[in-house]
């Protein structure tokens, strides 16, 4: 007890000192974790090796309680020290109170969980935390019922994990919270969720939150009853530290033993310092509020209790308290002082670099005058100044200026690697280091249904690997809706491919969980429109999991769809455009057939990344060789493919459009166009090599085709050939793009013709760049 009171005295400290650093410079931003600090100290004893929690900002007394944080490593992220050592959750990358612990060894594979205390890695926006804490508890249900799994040792040990949540009781208004509660309950995963309840989300107080003002009370139904399965639900005090920890522990035990989810409901929480170092909470507290603060304060209330008891004298606490007050000054002290180190020596660097350039130069020694006088200097300051000093010095070549330029380019790749590195795996197991495998075939080759091919490469894929499950909805009694895993529920069972009810984000979330455990979901979204409801997960969680971390983290795992054309306003659509820009960090896939697609799901099981594969929606039914090594072909990323060549135009797509396009390029060539057909076939990364631009030399034209709107992926397309790959040096002709029209595509085929690109369209388009260049050959069609 007394160990834990000299803990709550120091976190309490940190966030003390932590505001005044904000106030004075040293750092931007601030959230700490006064108030919340007993009830962690309670979660923390029931946390076990193996464990693993998702949770936010207020929780870094349970962090140190756990051993996985030290006071001078909270520092360091509160100041943003770029290094790994000193801020292992996030290097600098994430503002403070954002935990993680590095899953990861320095070569990106993975740690033995089972012997860690775990955190996967915080995200701000709120409830976000969510639906990654479902897939870390349905990872337990997995290792626990599928014996197969057995030899994953280094993951589990018999499914006893439980995966711990915190969340404020604002954020539970959020649609996340309420869908992952809906299916922990149905799923019966060991999910240990805490409600911090301080009553307020920044200043709007809980009658605005919450439905009868208390969490707990709102979700009654979803308490367990004697013959219904449900969560546990209980309600404990913030600063009754002994109802806190037998709480607890009773939860812990069913939790773990019986796979049952709880909540508990810690409510009479406090916030001493108010949200942030954004705003005083005197704004919008009341008086009587913030005397109910003062005295219900958690810490205090646990040194009422000591002496009450008499558990130690007044004196030795005191004594407790200035060593824990200590504790925290001096682990902030050395934390500055190693930050700064760092700075001070590429400062001192580029100051005498300067010096010796400067030697008549008055404008130079002002700058370095300024340099040398900057309060608290960041490293952009030194930056800034070389630069300007290579301006001045731009007429002269010496050694001085050359040094100078040297530096900057230097400092450059460090910062780089700083704050840009592990934006995807750069582990040995990275996709773009898979190579490709042909597809073989028969010397006859049987003509399939292309959901065949699927069928048959997913069948081999359940049946190589133990750790490759499915789920989504319908992808489990009927192998989903376009049955590409018919019949594999059957044969793998239901742990393998399994049917969830309709929850796009936190069926992503739940691959997430998974695919931090260590295991290879495939979660499937239905249609591609519908990712939009996991788009925000996708592009806040998984999206920068390997970034925010710097390579602590990662969940390979593959998102699943289909789309770009069939009917209708909600099962057409293609918004690549929306997805590339908000999932950098995902691979984006965008095969034009089933095999193309089968080879891709190959690729990245093979890899450590995380992908969005999606297949041609009205390519199920089409005709495809069968392969007969299914499983095993693969698809490289980054790599586009000549689907026919021309000495004319060159005509860049992906997806659906590839089949449009070229039946379009055979009637432009009874015309006498000949089109170079390039399927990119991977948006994310795009064409690794640079080839289209070796057509573009070729053919000197270019269109760039698909069914997003204008600006959208046919722009990105553009400017990485154009820009990149200084396309433009080779153009003939101004480039040009085809797109849908800009509203969602009618119902039915005539819906579709008007308004998705066509063959017509195809035709006209290109065949109109090649009239402005020879007229009389092909005068204009419609004048
Ligand atoms: C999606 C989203 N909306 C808004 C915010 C800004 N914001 C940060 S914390 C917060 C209040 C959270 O209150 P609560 O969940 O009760 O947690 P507490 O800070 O009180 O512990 C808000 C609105 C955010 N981070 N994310
Ligand atoms: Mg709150």
């Amino acid at each position: 007890m007394l160990a834990d009171y000299r803990l709550a005295v120091a976190s309490r400290e940190a966030s003390l000192i932590g505001r005044k650093e904000v106030f004075m410079g040293k750092a931007k931003f601030g959230i700490f974790g006064d108030g919340k600090e007993v009830a962690q100290l309670a979660m923390a004893k029931v946390f076990q090796n193996g464990d693993i929690r998702s949770g936010y900002y207020r929780d870094q007394t349970f962090m140190f309680a756990i051993g996985e944080l030290t006071i001078k490593q909270y520092f360091a992220q509160l100041y943003a020290d770029p290094s790994v050592v000193a801020d292992p959750s996030s290097a600098g990358r994430s503002m403070n109170g954002h935990f993680a612990t590095r899953m990861l060894d320095e070569n990106g594979k993975w740690k033995n969980q089972t012997n860690y205390k775990n955190s996967s890695a915080d995200v701000s926006p709120t409830a976000s935390q969510m639906p990654r804490l479902l897939g870390l508890a349905y990872a337990s249900k997995l290792y626990r019922n599928n014996k197969e799994l057995g030899r994953l040792k280094d993951f589990s040990k018999s499914g006893n994990e439980v995966a711990f949540g915190t969340i404020g009781n604002a954020s539970t208004s959020e649609g996340m919270f309420f869908e992952t509660m809906n299916a922990a309950g149905v799923l019966q995963v060991p999910m240990l969720i805490s409600i911090w309840d301080d009553d307020y989300g920044i200043s709007v107080p809980k009658e605005f939150h919450t439905i009868r003002g208390s969490i707990s009370a709102a979700l009654e139904g979803f308490g367990r009853t004697d013959n219904m399965p449900g969560f546990e639900i209980l309600k404990v005090k913030g600063w009754d530290y002994e109802g806190l920890i037998e709480t607890y522990q009773t939860a812990e035990k069913v939790c773990r033993e019986e796979h049952i989810p709880v909540m508990i409901h810690v409510t009479e929480m406090t916030q001493p310092q108010g949200h942030s170092t954004s705003g005083s909470h005197e704004r919008y507290k009341s008086k009587e509020r913030l005397k109910w603060e003062k005295d219900f304060d958690c810490i205090s209330k646990l040194k009422e209790f000591i002496l009450e008891n008499k558990i130690e004298s007044p004196e030795q606490l005191n004594e407790i308290e200035k060593e824990a007050k200590n504790e925290a000054k001096v682990a902030r002290n050395e934390a500055w002082t190693d930050f700064m180190t760092g700075i001070n020596a590429e400062q001192k660097e580029a100051v005498s670099l300067l010096k010796k350039s400067a030697t008549q130069n008055q404008e130079i020694n002002s700058l370095i005058d300024e340099l040398e006088k900057t309060i608290n200097p960041i490293r952009a300051d030194a930056i800034r100044v070389v630069k300007k000093a290579i301006r001045i010095l731009r007429t002269e070549h010496n050694d001085e200026r050359n040094n100078l330029v040297k530096w900057i380019l230097k400092q450059e790749k460090k910062n780089y690697e700083r704050f840009s590195s592990h934006l995807f795996s750069e582990s040995a197991e990275s996709a773009l280091t898979i190579v490709k495998v042909d597809p073989v075939y028969d010397s006859e080759p049987v003509l399939v249904d292309g959901r065949e091919i699927l069928q048959a490469n997913f069948d081999k894929i359940f049946e190589m690997d133990p750790r490759v499950l499915a789920i989504g909805e319908d992808v489990g009694k009927i192998g989903d809706v376009n049955q590409g895993m018919a019949g594999l529920q059957e044969k793998y069972g239901e742990l393998r491919l399994t049917d969830t009810s309709i929850r796009e984000c936190t069926i992503i979330g739940q691959g997430i969980g998974c695919a931090l455990r260590g295991l290879k979901p495939i979660a499937e979204i239905q249609y591609l429109d519908y990712l939009l409801y996991a788009i925000q997960i996708l592009s806040d969680d998984l999206a920068t999991l390997q970034y925010r971390t710097k390579g602590g983290q990662k969940a390979p795992m593959i998102i699943r769809t289909r789309g770009h054309r069939l009917e209708g306003v909600w099962h057409s659509g293609s918004p690549m455009g929306m997805i590339i820009n908000s999932l950098r960090g995902i691979y984006v896939l965008v095969p034009r057939n089933m095999t193309q697609a089968a080879g891709f799901y190959n690729t990245i099981l093979a890899s450590d990344d995380p992908a969005l594969i999606v297949e041609p929606l009205n390519g199920y039914r089409l005709k495809e060789k069968l392969p007969v090594n299914p499983g095993e072909f693969k698809t490289p990323l980054g790599i586009p493919e000549i689907l026919r060549e021309g000495s004319d135009v060159t005509v860049v797509t992906y997806g659906s459009m590839c089949r449009i396009v070229m039946d379009a390029a055979s009637q432009l060539s009874d015309t006498g166009i000949e089109c170079e057909v390039i399927d990119v076939q991977s948006l994310l990364p795009f064409d690794i090599n640079h080839s289209i631009v070796e057509s573009l030399k070729k053919t000197n034209r270019i269109i760039f085709m698909d069914e997003d709107v204008e600006g959208g992926t046919t722009a990105y397309m553009m400017q990485q050939v154009l820009e990149v790959q200084g396309g433009y040096q080779f153009l003939d002709s101004l480039p040009a793009t085809l797109t849908s029209r800009p509203h969602r595509p009618a119902y039915a085929s005539d819906g579709d013709y008007f308004s998705k690109p066509n063959s017509e369209d195809v035709f006209d388009k290109v065949y109109s760049m090649i009239a402005e260049a020879n007229p009389s050959k092909f005068p204009d069609l419609y004048n």
